[in-house]
């Protein structure tokens, strides 16, 4: 399987291929948006490697205070609601309980770190996850969402991690049809 989707996705690259598996990644960016009255935005970027298998989660959000927030990928790509509540509950293909990231649900990726200056750099690497539309496991369509307290890492279902203060959706990368 992992073998097809590489062929397919040099098959979109072309002349990029012959190098490196390093050129058979697929990258989505979804943007952060404030919600519940806070100043909380930044950008998120998904990066699937084909060969691996592994998801790539880099980018940075800006305007919380500092500290440890809690960082899920929640199971609705809709950030209607104004304090995130659309975004229902964690993203969870596993039917497992809230933990820690890579042992808890899908959508756990436990907590982003802001400085005194507000930012947190994202930069982590997911498995059991894929950006491929029709995968099980898909993560296109659901929503990001950070949160006003820090994730537990342990309390079911939530974390325990309060008000949802930014809200994204991840969209199905460009030109990737399958
Ligand atoms: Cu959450
Ligand atoms: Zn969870």
């Amino acid at each position: 399987m992992k073998a097809v989707l590489s062929v397919t996705a040099c098959a979109l690259l072309l002349s990029a291929c012959a190098t490196s598996h390093e050129v058979w990644t697929t990258s989505v960016t979804s943007v952060l948006e404030p919600r519940s009255g806070s100043n909380v935005h930044g950008t998120v970027k998904f990066t699937q490697d084909w060969y691996f298998g592994e998801v790539l989660v880099t980018g940075e959000v800006w305007g919380h205070a500092r500290g440890s927030k809690g960082f899920h990928i929640h199971e609705k790509g809709d950030c209607s609601d104004p304090k995130g509540m659309s975004t229902g509950g964690h993203y969870n293909p596993g039917n497992v309980k809230h933990g820690a990231p890579g042992s808890g649900h899908a959508g756990d990726l436990g907590n982003l770190v802001f400085d005194d200056s507000g930012k947190a750099t994202i930069k982590m690497k997911l498995s059991g996850v894929s950006i491929r539309k029709d995968a099980s496991n898909t993560l296109i369509g659901r929503g990001i969402i950070v949160h006003a307290d820090q994730d537990d890492l342990k309390t079911d279902p939530t974390g325990n991690a309060g008000g949802r203060v930014a809200c994204g959706v991840i969209g199905a990368p460009a030109g990737l049809t399958y």
